[in-house]
């Protein structure tokens, strides 16, 4: 062997030698492939920072001031612009209020462009998305202050047409997650032809304005990949809880979500499956980018983990096009349009293999006709291309299966 036509025993090729063995035990410390893309995706981290954010409400006392009645510029029924991508408004980082929100009436004043039922539109741009935030709810008062002292300024920033809906599931039966976010995503599109459909969990905050609450237009979007939660990583590859999006389409297209995971955990699963079996994959932001603190708390009562969880898991591939949207059924009791939000009051039912002494089931409603109900249910087609790969684990829990 020869280094530059010299010899093996040259100081050259010896040096090469060294080379190559100090390359490798630099790759092997910093944990192989694995590790060194972790310092790659690290450095793009660096992009923000994080350890320097900005008030959540930066950037929009001057908005108030820019509504056409201050500044001449055109009135009601007048064309104004396309808003302005990226939006000027933008900080990156934000920072996050975990202890003692404000009242709902404080949240208010900070949020003067915020008109009934929690909507908003730029007083100053044409909105080029159009998005309705669908948050299920039960007992979580002070959690929900802190999402809408967030959201609003978050969601202004990014020169959004948005919604919020609260979902609130009354009565005592063990709460059911994807079943209020049927109900919110179904209410919501009764309201308004919103281009895009986001799942938000009342805990999680983003850290990030450049997380865009807006949706892929052919694809499921999965939103919070980095949670402190999980040491900002992903917890496993087909993670889809936390926040997610979908635009009507896609929502059609998966039938929607699970109506049977009462109590915690696998909903996100089976949605997860839902995309896959439709003929869909997911897509989500850079992790330096899907950044969100969750709101400590305790287990809630109701909320116990749902012990059928993996036995459905098993049967997504056989339950999805019966069990969803198109077997939605629930009662309407109360829509209430708050300053902040629209508050959806609902009687979901109950469990029925635990179900409550008492209480009368739901009413089954026939809703007028919405785009939603009028289109057909996914084909066959797609749910084959993917049986292959029916395999589901879950990393947090450690456990693992086939769906069938
Ligand atoms: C998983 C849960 C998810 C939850 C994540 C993160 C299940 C199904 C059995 C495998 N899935 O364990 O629902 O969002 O953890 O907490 O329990």
């Amino acid at each position: 062997m020869f280094c530059f036509g010299r010899p093996l025993d040259s100081p050259c090729t010896l040096a090469l030698l060294v080379g190559f063995q100090f390359a490798f035990v630099v790759y092997f410390s910093l944990g192989g492939f694995r590790g060194l893309v972790s310092v790659l995706v690290h450095s793009a981290d660096s992009e923000f920072d994080y350890a320097h954010p900005h008030d959540v409400y930066t950037n929009l006392s001057h908005l108030g001031a820019l509504l056409p009645a201050h500044t001449g510029a055109p009135g009601k029924g007048e064309q104004l612009k396309d808003c302005h991508l990226p939006s000027p408004l933008l900080v990156g980082p934000v920072s996050v209020r975990l202890s003692s929100p404000l009242s709902l009436e404080e949240i208010q004043e900070k949020n003067p462009l915020v008109t009934l039922g929690g909507r908003y539109r730029p007083p100053d741009c044409e909105p080029r998305h159009h998005t309705a935030i669908v948050v299920p709810y039960r007992n979580r008062q002070a959690h929900l202050r802190s999402l809408l002292y967030h959201l609003h300024p978050f969601l202004q920033r990014q020169q959004l047409h948005y919604s919020i809906y609260i979902v609130h599931q009354m009565g005592n039966s063990t709460f059911n997650r994807a079943k209020l976010l049927n109900v919110g995503v179904r209410e919501a599109l009764r309201e308004e032809d919103w281009s895009c459909l986001f799942l938000h969990d009342v805990d999680l905050l983003p850290e990030n304005d450049h997380n865009s609450y807006t949706c892929h237009p052919k694809y499921p979007t999965h939103l919070s990949v980095a949670m402190d939660k999980f040491h900002y990583r992903l917890p496993y590859s087909q993670y889809f809880g936390g926040v997610s999006a979908v635009t009507p389409d896609q929502y059609l297209r998966m039938n929607g979500f699970p109506n049977q995971y009462w109590g915690w955990g696998g909903e996100d699963d089976d949605i997860a499956t839902r995309v896959r079996l439709s003929g869909m994959k997911m897509v989500r932001p850079s992790v330096s980018v899907g950044h969100y603190k969750m709101i400590k708390h305790k287990g809630d009562k109701g909320n116990e983990q749902n012990p059928r969880r993996f036995d459905l898991l098993k049967r997504t591939r056989i339950n999805w096009r019966s069990d969803g949207l198109n077997s939605l059924t629930y009662e309407l009791l109360s829509k209430q349009l708050e300053p902040l939000y629209t508050n959806l009051s609902v009687n979901i039912g109950e469990d029925p293999h635990h179900p409550l002494k008492k209480g009368p089931p739901p009413r089954k409603i026939t809703p007028p006709p919405t785009k939603l109900t009028e289109k057909a249910v996914p084909t066959d087609s797609a749910q084959k291309t993917h049986r292959a790969h029916g395999e589901w684990a879950n990393k947090t829990t450690g456990e693992r299966g086939v769906v069938k």
